[in-house]
């Protein structure tokens, strides 16, 4: 049947753009919609530690952009490997064929990884990691002949991204909510948030190791021979910042081992050097039977994510006959060429500048300055560790995330992006800062909360 054409669809396709103000296509993700395109915040451009908006304001990006761009914003090595790699092989079918820059990354990345994690598999985003090394882990039980296990164990408070894989096992009360049960199966250890005993810690909190203890619980009431696998972040991120107790990631460790459990640390936010060692692996001394990544991987240029496993884990699935595929799974854009540029390009960076460390230098004087905050208007917490922080803040009876979110909304007009998660105000700026960036950044939020309702 022959529809009249609108004009206006007329005129787009004619010109080959829509008008440059038209913002009612696009439904944006994790944003209020409606609110949003009442007062837009655009971004135009950005380099290093600074976002501009179309009419040329700058902004300190305090966040690296959504916790990922680590080693700052456009770096000119990354920037030439992407555009080289579009010119020279733009895709390339990642199953039963591959390209060797794959081969060359997977190799550069197990050499930064904790000892024993030395496979590495492709996807393209947190969430896909996740699922990915979920289903690795109940698919490894059943290779060796344990299939019952298949339980897998989240924690409440937990965030692992938004498929159904990952809302199972985090803790986000709302996806529960707005979606259904998701995923049957799944258990939850309880979180170890504990302002009463553990307010303005500096690092990790001394109180709530026990808090493991929980795992043990779960086995009493699940039996070990239903558990595949317990996933944590070792620091919870976009929940607020929340930190692991002393002694905590020993012994959910410890308890996994005791019961043939795997272990998954979700490090799409700590992974590449957030917290001052390439992984949190290496800085709370815990090695995970698989360990998911994305974001810092490649620098937050190109969507990429990884899982990175042991080699026991890999080699069990390495013993059927050898022209069946081992493990069904994978992506259409798995190891695409564009990210392995982006990612060797970010790898190169990280090295040159010293990046993967360069938080453990930079957290005392960041340490110092959050804390600082201690006794400003609204704080009833501080937390950081590397260079992550959060700053929690009293709720506004009746209203969560309405304090935070008004003081996001004056640090932007300040010239300052943060990231607020209820009514804790996150920063997780590029690895690059400068003390003079940490003051801006701290000195901005500490004026806003002065005059904040
Ligand atoms: N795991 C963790 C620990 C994450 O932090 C994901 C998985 C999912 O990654 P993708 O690439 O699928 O988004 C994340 C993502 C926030 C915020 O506001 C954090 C994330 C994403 C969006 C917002 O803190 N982390």
């Amino acid at each position: 049947m022959n529809k009249a054409i609108d004009p206006a669809v007329l005129a787009v396709a004619q010109e080959g753009s829509a008008h440059p103000h038209a913002m009612d296509a696009y439904w944006m993700p994790f944003t209020a919609n409606r609110q949003f395109k009442k007062a837009p915040r655009l971004l135009a451009k950005a380099k290093d530690m600074h976002f501009w908006t179309p009419e040329g304001r700058q902004i300190l990006d305090g966040i690296a952009g959504l916790w990922c761009v680590n080693a700052g914003h456009a770096r000119p090595k990354i920037v030439e490997a992407i555009a080289a790699q579009a010119a020279e092989l733009d895709y390339a079918p990642p199953f039963n064929m591959a390209h060797p820059k794959a081969f060359e990354l997977a190799e550069r990345l197990v050499q930064l990884t904790p000892a024993g994690l030395d496979k590495v598999f492709f996807t393209n985003s947190g969430s896909e990691s996740v699922d990915t090394a979920l289903k690795m882990a109940i698919a490894y039980h059943r290779a060796r002949g344990e299939g019952t296990r298949t339980r897998l164990i989240g924690r409440e408070r937990g965030y692992h991204g938004v498929n159904f894989g990952g809302i199972s096992v985090g803790g986000i009360v709302g996806n529960r909510k707005t979606f259904g049960p998701a995923l049957g199966g799944i258990d939850h250890l309880r979180h170890t948030h504990d302002l009463a005993r553990n307010a303005y810690s500096r690092g990790v909190p001394s109180h709530g190791a026990e808090l493991a203890d929980d795992l043990e619980r779960l086995v009493a009431l699940h039996d070990a021979s239903t558990i595949a696998a317990v996933i944590v972040e070792p620091v919870a991120g976009s929940t607020g910042v929340l930190l692991p107790p002393q002694g905590y990631l020993e012994r959910l460790r410890a308890i996994c081992d005791k019961h043939g459990i795997l272990l998954i640390f979700d490090e799409v936010i700590t992974g590449f050097g957030r917290l001052g060692s390439p992984f949190a692996a290496q800085h709370f001394g815990v090695t995970p039977d698989l360990m998911t990544v994305a974001k810092g991987i490649s620098n937050g240029c190109v969507p990429m994510g990884a899982v990175f496993c042991k080699r026991e884990i890999h080699d069990v699935f390495m013993t059927g006959p050898e022209h069946v595929i081992e493990f069904a799974h994978g992506y259409t854009y798995s190891a695409h060429p564009l990210a392995c540029a982006a990612a060797l390009g970010t790898l190169d960076t990280y090295a040159e500048e010293g990046l993967l460390t360069r938080a453990a230098q930079m957290a005392p004087y960041f340490e110092d300055a959050l804390h600082s905050l201690k006794g400003a208007r609204h704080v009833i917490d501080v937390r950081n560790i590397g260079l992550v922080g959060g700053v929690e803040l009293e709720s506004i009876p009746g209203l969560p995330g309405k304090r935070a979110f008004d003081i996001f909304l004056e640090c932007w007009q300040r010239g300052v992006l943060i990231r607020t998660t209820g009514d804790t105000i996150a920063f997780s700026p590029p690895l690059i800062i400068e003390k003079q960036h940490v003051d801006q950044l701290v000195g901005t939020l500490a004026d806003v909360l002065r005059t904040a309702a």
